[in-house]
């Protein structure tokens, strides 16, 4: 069976959410990195910067939120998270990158500084990342266009890999109104039931 070793409350939540989308049957082992203990001897020898989360799949053992969620998408395929078509499943990992390169180290730097007091936060900092996140909101708000999703009008691991980073925006109170299809869209993935699962395993860590 499955074992994802991370508290909910941290970026396991987005693994977490993949694995209720899919349906597949797993064991969720909560170390909790607030708590130290992603620094037990055991849990380093699967992870040895110690960052959660941790996918145990069989002898294969996946580091990295995204990738864990492609590994379980293409995995678990045929399934509704990844296009059949090449050229969309494509897209999907292109969007997935994005999310992880374009997206989340800005949106994530910006948590950070912002949970610190404002006169100890990294103006400059601030300044260069709210450049890169413009330019990042401002490449999915284009390609949203009419669409719901962002690849191939359907719910699908791009999805899902794109919302975490760009909820650390929202948890920083961004001012998202400039970009009302992303809004909408972000909206949209967190009214899904999976999404909605996950929250109150989050709510109870
Ligand atoms: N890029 C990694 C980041 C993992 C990460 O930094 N996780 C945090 C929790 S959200 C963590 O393990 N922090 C404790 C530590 O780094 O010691 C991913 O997406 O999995």
């Amino acid at each position: 069976m499955l074992e994802l070793l991370g508290t909910a409350a941290s970026r396991t939540a987005r693994v977490l959410w993949t694995l209720e989308e899919l349906g597949r049957d797993y064991r969720h082992t909560s170390i909790d990195h607030r708590r130290g203990e992603n620094r037990d001897a055991g849990f380093l020898s699967l992870s040895p910067t110690g960052q959660i989360p941790v996918l145990k799949d069989g002898d294969t053992i996946v580091r990295q939120s995204l990738a864990i969620n492609l590994h379980l998408a293409f995995d678990s395929a045929p399934n509704d998270l990844l296009p059949a078509d090449a050229t969309m499943r494509a897209a999907a990992l292109e969007w997935s990158l994005w999310a992880a390169t374009e997206m989340e180290p800005h949106s994530f730097f910006r948590l950070t500084e912002k949970a610190k007091p404002e006169d100890e936060q990294d103006r400059a900092g601030l300044m260069r990342a709210d450049v890169a996140i413009r330019k990042a909101l401002d490449c999915l708000e284009n390609s949203l266009g009419d669409g719901d999703y962002i690849v191939g009008g359907r719910f699908t691991i791009a999805d899902l890999n794109a919302v975490g980073p760009i909820e650390y925006l929202q948890r920083t109170a961004y001012p998202l109104e400039a970009w009302p299809r992303i809004r909408a869209w972000l909206a949209r993935c967190q009214e899904r039931p999976a999404y909605k699962r996950v929250l109150a395993m989050k709510a109870a860590a």
